[in-house]
Formats: C-alpha cells, sequence, structure tokens
C-alpha cells in the first residue's frame, strides 16, 4: 500500500520512496484525458449513448429493482415461482376466475403466464366487472377514458388531475395496446352532467388499471384524455426516442422522471434530468414525489439520503377498492429476506475517521483478511460471508490449499494483537477463465473451514456487500484500498495501511490492449501517491454508497510499477462477478434487494 504520509514512509523501503517523490512531481494525467471523451457529445446531452446500447428497460437489474416477485439473474428481472413469494397477505382474485393466495403469488403466476391478471382483492366470486373504455365524440382516435370498477355498479370518467402518461400506458394495456398510450390530450366535456369522476394513480409499472390507486373526486372537473399508441401518428424516428419496445416518443420526453416508453427505456441513461425529476447516480431519472418518500427507488440509494428525517411515508389517500395494491406491494417488499453486511459494527464506527489515509486500526476494515503461505502475508482478501473470502486467482493455486492461514481482524504482523483470528482453507475455487498472462478474471474464492462444529463466522468480521450492478458507483467517486502491501522478496512485514483513491475511467488509455473494460477497473490519485502495491494484490478496494454501506468495488490486481500518474492501479471489476460468486457460495448469502 503506498501512501504518501511520513510515518508509513519510515516503514516503506528506500526504493519505493525515491518512487513515491518522484511522481510527486509528474505531470497528473487524469483530468486532461477525461475531458478528451466529452468532446463526443451524445446524440442529446442528456442521453448516455454507450448506456442505450446496453438496452436497459424496467426489467435490467443493473439499473432498477426488481418487483418482490421477480428476481435478478445475469442482470435481467425474471419472475419468481409463486411459492417463492412471502405466504402472508390477503386473498385476490384474477381474471381468469380463479383467486390466489396472495398478490405476491398472483403476480409471478402472471408473470408466468401473462393473460391472467389482477381483478380485484378478496375472493373471486364470478360476479365482479371490470371495464376500461374510451368515450368518443368525433371519429379519431381521442377519447375520454370510462373505467368500471369491479366494487362500483357505474362505469365512471377518470379526473383530469393526476392523469398523465403513466397512467395513460397502464389504461392503454387494458384497451389492448402493448404499446400504452401515445399522448394524453385535453378533450371536451361531454354535454351532460357529471358531477364526480375516478382520480388514478399508478406506479407505471402495473399491467391494469385495477391495480392503480382510485378515489372519487365531487364537483365539476375536467377529465382525462387519451390517444393509445399507434405507429402512424407517432412521432418521426429522427425527431423521436427510440424506446426498446419498440415504441417512439417525442425525444424531449426522455429523462423527465415520466415512463413515457412503458418499459422505462427512456429513463435509464440519463446523465441528468429535467423537469420535476431527480436523477439517481445510477444515471436514472425517477419523478420528484419518489424523492424522500421513505422506498428506496434508486439502486444507489440516493432518493432517500439527505431527507433531513423529512422522510414521508407516503400517506395514501384511502382507496376506493378493499386493499391498496402499491401499499401491498410495498409491504411484500419489506417481507422478503434482508441481509446484513458493509456496515461496521458501532464500536468501531464511533471511532474518529483519520483524513488522507494511513494507518489502519483494529475494526477499520472488519471485511480485510490476510493470506499467509509460507513465511509470511503473500496477498490480502475479503471476507463476504458464511465461509466465504474473496481474493485474486493470481495470489492462490488449488494444488496449495493446505498452505493458507487466513487471519481475521490483524492489523500488525509484527506485534500480534489480541482480536486476531485465523482460518484453514477447505477449498480454492479459481475463476475458470483466469488467465494468468492478461489477467482476465483475476478472481477466487476461498472456502474456509469450520472451527468444530461451529459456523464460519469470525468474531469481529463484517462481511463486505458485493455489488449487483456496474451502476452503483461512477468515475471519480471516492474510495479505499488497504493491504499489507510490501516490495517483492522483501521479507519485511508492515501493519495495515490505507488510502483514498478515486474510480478512473476510460483506463485503456493507459494500458492500451491490456485494459478489459468488462472485467477490471482502475483506481488512483491525480499524482499517483496513493497506490496498490505487491503484497496488496487479492484485498480490497471499497466504496461507500450514499447511507455509508460498504461494497467490495474491486480486487487488487495489477499496475504498472506503482504510484505512477500515468499507470493507475488496475483491479477486478467485481459486479461482474456478482453470479460467479452467487453460483459458488449460495446467492442467497450475497443479494440484498432482489432475492
Ligand atoms: C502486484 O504486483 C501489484 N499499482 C499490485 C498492484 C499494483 C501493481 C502491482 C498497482 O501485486
Amino acid at each position: 500500500m503506498q501512501v504518501p504520509d511520513v510515518a508509513s514512509m519510515r516503514l516503506l523501503p528506500v526504493v519505493l520512496l525515491l518512487l513515491c517523490s518522484c511522481t510527486r512531481f509528474c505531470r497528473p494525467h487524469y483530468r486532461k484525458e477525461n475531458e478528451k471523451k466529452s468532446e463526443l457529445p451524445p446524440a442529446s446531452d442528456l442521453l448516455d449513448t454507450k448506456c442505450l446500447a446496453e438496452r436497459h428497460t424496467h426489467r435490467s437489474c443493473d439499473k432498477v429493482f426488481c418487483q418482490p416477485w421477480q428476481k435478478c439473474i445475469g442482470g435481467t428481472c425474471l419472475c419468481k415461482l409463486p411459492y417463492q413469494c412471502p405466504k402472508n397477505g390477503t386473498r385476490v382474485c384474477a381474471t381468469n376466475g380463479k383467486s390466489f393466495l396472495t398478490y405476491c403469488q398472483l403476480k409471478s403466476f402472471q408473470c408466468l403466464q401473462p393473460d391472467s391478471k389482477f381483478l380485484n382483492s378478496g375472493e373471486c366470486t364470478g360476479q365482479e366487472k371490470f371495464d376500461v373504455s374510451l368515450h368518443h365524440e368525433g371519429p379519431d382516435s381521442v377519447g375520454l377514458l370510462r373505467v368500471k370498477l369491479t366494487v362500483l355498479e357505474e362505469s365512471m370518467y377518470v379526473c383530469k388531475d393526476g392523469w398523465g402518461m403513466t397512467q395513460a400506458n397502464v389504461a392503454c394495456l387494458d384497451l389492448g395496446n402493448p404499446l400504452g398510450a401515445l399522448d394524453t390530450p385535453d378533450v371536451a366535456r361531454p354535454d351532460i352532467n357529471i358531477d364526480e369522476c375516478l382520480h388514478v394513480s399508478c406506479r407505471g409499472t402495473e399491467t391494469s388499471l385495477t391495480e392503480c390507486t382510485f378515489t372519487r373526486r365531487a364537483g365539476v372537473q375536467e377529465l382525462a384524455g387519451v390517444v393509445c399508441y399507434n405507429d402512424s401518428e407517432a412521432p418521426p424516428a429522427e425527431k423521436a426516442f427510440q424506446c426498446v419496445n419498440g415504441k417512439r416518443i417525442p425525444r424531449g420526453k426522455a429523462c423527465d422522471g415520466v415512463n413515457d416508453c412503458g418499459d422505462q427505456s427512456d429513463e435509464l441513461c440519463c446523465t441528468r434530468c429535467q423537469g420535476a425529476s431527480f436523477h439517481c447516480s445510477s444515471g436514472v431519472c425517477i419523478p420528484q414525489q419518489y424523492r424522500c418518500n421513505g422506498e428506496r427507488d434508486c439502486i444507489t440509494g440516493d432518493d432517500e439520503a439527505n431527507c433531513g428525517g423529512a422522510e414521508r411515508p407516503v400517506t395514501s389517500e384511502p382507496n376506493l377498492l378493499p386493499l391498496d395494491m402499491d401499499t401491498e406491494r410495498k409491504r411484500i417488499k419489506s417481507l422478503l429476506p434482508t441481509m446484513s453486511c458493509g456496515v461496521k459494527q458501532h464500536m468501531h464506527s464511533r471511532r474518529k475517521r483519520v483524513v488522507g489515509g494511513s494507518q489502519a486500526h483494529v475494526g477499520d476494515f472488519p471485511w480485510q483478511v490476510a493470506i499467509k503461505y509460507g513465511d509470511g502475508i503473500s496477498c490480502g482478501g475479503i471476507y463476504i460471508g458464511g465461509c466465504w473470502v474473496v481474493t485474486a486467482a493470481h495470489c492462490v493455486r488449488a494444488s496449495r490449499v493446505r498452505q493458507y492461514i487466513i487471519f481475521s481482524s490483524l492489523i500488525d504482523w509484527i506485534k500480534p494483537n489480541t482480536e486476531l483470528h485465523f482460518r484453514l482453507v477447505n477449498k480454492v475455487i479459481i475463476h475458470e477463465n483466469y488467465n494468468g498472462s492478461t489477467y482476465q478474471n483475476d478472481i477466487a474464492l476461498l472456502q474456509l473451514k469450520m472451527p468444530s462444529l461451529k459456523e464460519c463466522e469470525m468474531p469481529g468480521s463484517v462481511p463486505a456487500c458485493l455489488p449487483w450492478s456496474p451502476y452503483l458507483f461512477q468515475p471519480n467517486h471516492k474510495c479505499i484500498v488497504s493491504g499489507w502491501g510490501r516490495e517483492k522478496g522483501n521479507l519485511r512485514v508492515f501493519s495495515l495501511k490505507w488510502g483514498e483513491v478515486h474510480l478512473i475511467n476510460n483506463c485503456s488509455q493507459f494500458y492500451p490492449g491490456r485494459y478489459f473494460e468488462k472485467e477490471m477497473l482502475c483506481a488512483g490519485t491525480d499524482d499517483g501517491s496513493i497506490d496498490a502495491c505487491k503484497g496488496d494484490s487479492g484485498g480490497p478496494l471499497v466504496c461507500q454508497d450514499v447511507n455509508n454501506v460498504t461494497y467490495l468495488w474491486g480486487i487488487v490486481s495489477w499496475g504498472e510499477n506503482c504510484g505512477k500518474p500515468e499507470f493507475p492501479g488496475v483491479y477486478t471489476k467485481v459486479s461482474n462477478y456478482f453470479d460467479w460468486i452467487g453460483r459458488h457460495v449460495g446467492r442467497s448469502l450475497i443479494t440484498q434487494y432482489n432475492l
């Protein structure tokens, strides 16, 4: 670990010292190079073209959370099986006349068999009738929306207040249009006396209006108009944003927090957001109303951060239907299993934080482990829960499984502290596509031996969270690298050091032909003064989210020398290996939100 402070310098070999002081005078390169990239503006200055090419939709768990009746596999939200739903809830009735134990069970069933939609809560009686229709004055496709709810005798017009593309898309699905709505124009009221209408509010993920929230509004009001999507009336391609589902929407409607496409593809690749919307740092625009509403909408959690204790759990208006499905959705979400990772125990987090980086103390990096092989610590590693440690593939060999000792809570190798624990290794799993000459897929798992009959738990250790999406942290985010790094061949042992580095974009410019964007990431400082070095390999690069939860973002892998600004440290991009890790350790051990 190369850190520029004087105290640690004393411990570092002279060679390294010279290297560090030299690099301080080297011209910083990163800023200049990053600016070059923005000379190529995307089609619209709001949109990230590289991201658009990935064709994200509401089912991309790299970008958004899956629904509670879905699970995230290989970056896509897939249907859960009904039995994987939480058990408690109330019975609901589907359009196929069957009743289901819970809303989640119906939704997971519908996910597999899209024909059976939600009808209403409670048992099916065979009598309930739900209907959506368009009331036309003229011959064109514009109409006023009428809804017959199962709980009401008569059909009613929908109020214009609260009406928008989110609601209109759901209504057009009910009207048989898979691409939803084209527009929500103003439509003249019919001549008859209407002194009541239905106010409707949807999230946009519903497959029928029956799942939205309805309230009755008295008084003469403007009514909701809608035109469902048709290709001939849609804006021409040159003026349109092309949705992933094939729909074309006016270009100006992308990145405004409103899901105009219906598959959300117009809100998932945004460099910033316009109108009444909030920009998640993952590049997603969400409606401004979702900010500080008590529900995490951004995968990065930034919509619920800095709310000043003023989170307003939405007190929904009394719904006309006996059970509000949005409330039910949130309740199901809260029943899903949760896991604990990336949060230091209280004893430690009270410690004043060190600024500038250097010497670590017990509890500062409770996920950091040391791998002892031979006479000293050969590599770092990261505890990820259960019996599992992640490290770099180049650090371990399957044939040496019995020669490794894993230390946790270790600080000083010369003066072992009392908190120290150690474990032997049961199994070494090296990534099947690890390439020792290119360092591609430089990742390995160590399964620890259980001490007697107890679990693998190591007192004082806390697992680091694993990132399931490459969008959790962005370039320039400040992260921390830690380790017992030393010069190769130098048997002298150091204590655990840490340093702050930032994530560096576009790293192939530093390592042409050697840097693989999908599998690797770069981090460093402008002057190169903080860097990982030999012996830090296999150890953690961790980043904290807005809620101070720590994620294992990178594994120290390689780099040209150490502490050279023109050669930043290269790390294994952990998010790319989430599924691989899950396959070996069990998904439930590492999945936080999308299980
Ligand atoms: C190594 O040899 C090594 N400066 C690790 C990290 C870096 C360079 C070398 C990054 O283990």
